[in-house]
């Protein structure tokens, strides 16, 4: 009798030796004999299972928990631990003091890039994230994210806050490992005050302020899971101090007060509310007494949006200087990993994935080769020698990165000397910067040639309700975002045209817009319209077409957007307003299967101008 273990199976096996002459031949005896066997069988088997099961229990109690905090624009400067003498996070600068934290830690220069590259450990351009709205902040299906891989592990997994790669499934977080997500997967929202947002797919609406809100929903998750005596991973992605400058009265006046502008004193009131929340979640943890079985990781997701104090860094938000992409980096691990301690070395959020499976030492081998580096080696105090070079290429700035050579597209930097990028060594090391740009060069070749714009997939196994926003729409002729937009005929309603923006300006009958889709079988909708119609406007003529389809639309309601409760510590220029609007079944349509457009023309234009469409809502037709 042996036990064999394939995998994660146990097999049992029984051979028996009795060799039983005719002459011995006892039907008594034999039987006898059996049963022992069984009797033996049944015993093991049941010391094999309960040993199963105090190893899986096992797991599960010592299986360290994680709490990743990523909040929004928060740059390198906003920081009491980063030497900002105005700014006040107390408990942030008591986490970065009494944990490990990263002086040279990068992420990408915006909002999804970051996030991808966080949650895969790999470049963002491989997942075919290339931009932040218009479908290009969307990562492909076949990338794994951090949540399926510690939900393989047996993980219990959520996000709440933001979310940016992609509102719709498969893209959508509850399609990417996550058993819970509380908050809106766009990369604007335009009220953080008493809104509604998205719990497990279903509409939540919010009293108080959104930041305070998510760490509520984190901290009931964390008791939660405690309770049940399952390992979790808690991803928390503030979305705050992004814009809009929302900030409750107390956090506001408190920097109006010290003499600071209306716009950074609403951003650093926003940077003390997420430490405060901070302050609330660690303490949440030492009285569940988790502490000591719980890895926290803090940082921010771009450099700031502004040109305020960072530091002594160059650049912000969107650039590839060290301003845009160095942001603030601490880990805490009381009783396993050291207190008080810098990390030295050029550190990045890919290496955030590889560092947590080999810190958490969890039995699951991601199925995508990874771009980052484990620290857990240098976290426990080995010494770790960093052989590579970092590359980005956003929007056609290119930055390179090796030991504490920073090559841009606009200069050759030796940081180690020189953090602030003050003097361009590029005449100086010519060979230096060849041999970078060689480098780069074969990086890129690595890369999808040519981004796509990831389709909306309609007709999935569960049949979702597909959201078509107006902000994720390809206008024709294109949008540009320019004061005087208005002349292409369709152009959005703000300048950029974000994420809670809507079409506006729909002077013209031969412009349209269009939206991407996937149709994985022939399926049908009921379809929406959330929209706004003047009544001087009354009775366009809409036309939707998705390839031999089509339906005609041309007795909307009138209806004119009512503008929501405004919070605005400084009146917005870029953003859209904040708007209500009316949801109307426009009728019923059948999608073939494929992949083609989805058209929204309007034939015909009554008075100024056509509707302003905020988004079009498909319901499976029942
Ligand atoms: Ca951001």
């Amino acid at each position: 009798m042996y036990l064999e273990c394939k995998g994660n199976r146990f097999h049992l096996q029984c051979c028996s030796d009795f060799v039983i002459s005719g002459e011995e031949f006892n039907a008594l005896r034999f039987f006898s004999i059996l049963f022992k066997i069984q009797l033996m069988n049944t015993r093991l088997l049941i010391l094999l299972l309960l040993t199963i099961l105090t190893k899986a229990c096992t797991n599960q109690t010592n299986s360290p928990n994680i709490l990743l905090i990523l909040t929004d624009d928060q740059g390198y400067g906003d920081l009491g631990f980063h030497r900002n003498t105005l700014i006040e996070t107390p408990e942030l600068d008591r986490f970065f003091k009494t944990g490990i934290s990263i002086p040279q830690f990068y992420v990408s220069p915006v909002c999804a890039p970051t996030r991808a590259s966080i949650l895969t450990g790999r470049y963002y351009q491989r997942g075919g994230v290339h931009g932040v709205t218009r479908g290009r902040e969307r990562m492909r299906v076949e990338e794994q994210t951090m949540a399926d891989l510690f939900k393989e592990a047996g993980y219990r997994t959520a996000i709440f806050g933001k979310w940016h790669n992609g509102g719709n499934h498969p893209y959508h977080p509850l399609s990417r490992g996550f058993d819970h997500f509380t908050g809106f997967a766009s990369g604007h929202y335009s009220n953080y005050f008493d809104t509604t947002i998205e719990k497990d797919g279903n509409p939540f609406h919010t009293k108080g302020y959104l930041p305070d809100i998510f760490t509520n929903e984190a901290i009931e998750f964390m008791a939660d899971k405690k309770a049940q005596n399952k390992p979790f991973f808690c991803f928390l992605t503030f979305q705050t101090p992004h814009t809009p400058l929302h900030v409750p009265d107390t956090y506001f006046e408190k920097y109006k007060a010290k003499g600071i502008d209306d716009f950074t004193s609403a951003i650093y009131g926003m940077c003390e509310n997420i430490d405060d929340n901070v302050g609330r979640i660690l303490t949440q943890l030492k009285e569940l007494e988790l502490e000591e079985n719980t890895i926290v990781i803090f940082l921010t997701d771009n450099g700031p949006l502004t040109v305020r104090y960072n530091d002594g860094l160059k650049g912000r938000k969107g650039t590839v200087d060290e301003g845009g992409v160095r942001v603030p980096f601490g880990i805490r691990w009381p009783g396993t990993l050291a207190s008080n301690k810098i990390l030295k070395g050029a550190w990045t959020h890919m290496d955030i994935l590889p560092t947590l499976l080999e810190l958490t030492q969890v039995n699951v081998k991601p199925k995508n080769p990874l771009d980052g580096t484990s620290f857990a080696p240098s976290l426990k105090g080995e010494n770790q020698q960093l052989n590579r070079t970092l590359f980005d290429n956003w929007g056609g700035r290119v930055r390179l990165l090796r030991d504490s050579l920073l090559l841009t597209h606009d200069g050759l930097y030796d940081l180690k000397n020189d953090r602030a990028q003050k003097t361009n060594l590029m005449e100086r090391l010519p060979n230096i910067k060849n041999q970078l740009q060689n480098e780069f060069e074969a990086w890129e070749t690595t890369l999808p040639a040519d981004p796509e714009i990831l389709p909306f997939q309609l007709g999935l196994p569960n049949n979702p309700s597909v959201v078509l926003e107006a902000s994720q729409a390809i206008l024709q002729p294109p949008f540009e975002f320019r004061k005087d937009r208005k002349h292409t005929g369709i152009a959005y309603h703000s300048l950029h045209g974000w994420a809670h923006d809507w079409i506006d300006h729909w002077t013209k009958s031969e412009a349209y817009a269009l939206w991407r889709i996937e149709a994985k079988k022939e399926v049908a909708y009921e379809v929406y319209f959330e929209y706004g119609l003047d009544p001087k406007n009354k009775y366009p003529q809409l036309e939707l077409t998705a390839k031999n389809q089509k339906l005609s639309i041309d007795q909307l309601p009138v209806f004119e957007p009512i503008a929501l409760p405004d919070y605005d510590r400084v009146p917005r220029t870029q953003e859209a307003p904040a708007m209500q609007w009316k949801i109307h079944k426009v009728g019923e349509m059948t999608f073939p299967k494929g992949r083609y457009s989805l058209q929204l023309k309007s034939l015909a234009i009554a008075g100024e101008k056509s509707i302003e469409l905020k988004s079009i809502r498909l319901n499976p037709k029942l």
